[in-house]
């Protein structure tokens, strides 16, 4: 499936020098432009990105590491502040290791066709007949008992909200990514209540692969997230 409009991605990276798939970048659709942002990685991730970074592809690199929330937003409003992209309708962010492969993004924006007033597309990782999800059954599990609180915690009915995988259409970017995030690693929660008022749509993607090499230790961060989703209950009440 070929893409018929720009879309900038960003692509959050830390450490990842040595999973880069510089290749899969360089010949994924002209229409796809991405910024890297260097999150104050101490390997060569800048090194190995720099020598292709001057048109479709740039680089924007921190100085010290801010997590992966702020440096998606860094990126975001990269976006929006440059020139350069503005006339592209859609911008999200995707994961370095391309979990989700990029010949997904034609199909999630061909879901424009559906709902043609979707404001934000958000990937999700569902087993379905058609689809190829490859996950560990504790991540798979772990994936289902935090969807299941947080329809308890935020009446929030998504699938998967944490998907490396999402698009946004310019119109709500600002709104999404305006003012720095509560938590590191679940702002995807936050995006959702942010926008609880515009129409989000899930993307089943037909293709997710669990790339070696994940800098998230569930277990290493589940105290992070229980705090996290307390602080987020906390200051988005109103919402
Ligand atoms: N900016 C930033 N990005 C990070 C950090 N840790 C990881 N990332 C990026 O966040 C993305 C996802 O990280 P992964 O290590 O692949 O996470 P994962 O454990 O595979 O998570 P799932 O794909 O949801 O299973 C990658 O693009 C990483 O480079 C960090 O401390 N800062
Ligand atoms: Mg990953």
């Amino acid at each position: 499936m070929q893409l018929h409009e720009k879309v900038c991605l960003i692509v959050p990276c830390y450490n990842e020098a040595s999973r880069l798939k510089i290749q899969e970048f360089l010949k994924s659709d002209p229409h796809i432009f991405f910024i890297f942002v260097d999150d104050g990685s101490a390997d060569q991730t800048s090194q190995v990105l720099q020598p292709h970074c001057n048109g479709r592809l740039q680089l924007l690199k921190l100085e010290t590491n801010v997590g992966k929330a702020e440096a998606v937003r860094r990126g975001i409003l990269h976006f929006l502040e440059n020139d350069f992209f503005s006339g592209i309708e859609w911008a999200g962010f995707w994961d370095a290791d391309l979990a989700t492969p990029l010949s997904e993004v034609a199909k999630f924006l061909h879901y424009t066709n559906l709902y043609p007033d979707v404001e934000a597309l958000w990937g999700s990782r569902v087993f379905r007949l058609g689809s190829r999800i490859v996950r560990s059954q504790k991540r798979h599990l772990f994936g289902r008992l935090f969807a299941t609180a947080l329809f308890f915690l935020f009446r929030i009915g998504s699938y998967d909200t944490q998907c490396g995988a999402k698009l946004f259409r310019r119109s709500v970017i600002h709104k999404a990514f305006g003012k720095p995030f509560i938590s590191r690693w679940i702002f995807d929660i936050e995006i959702l209540l942010l926008l609880r008022d515009h129409e989000v749509i899930e993307y089943p993607v037909s293709s997710w692969e669990d790339v070696a090499g994940s800098k998230l230790k569930i277990t290493h961060q589940i105290f992070r997230v229980f705090t996290d989703l307390w602080k987020i209950k906390r200051q988005y009440k109103k919402y």
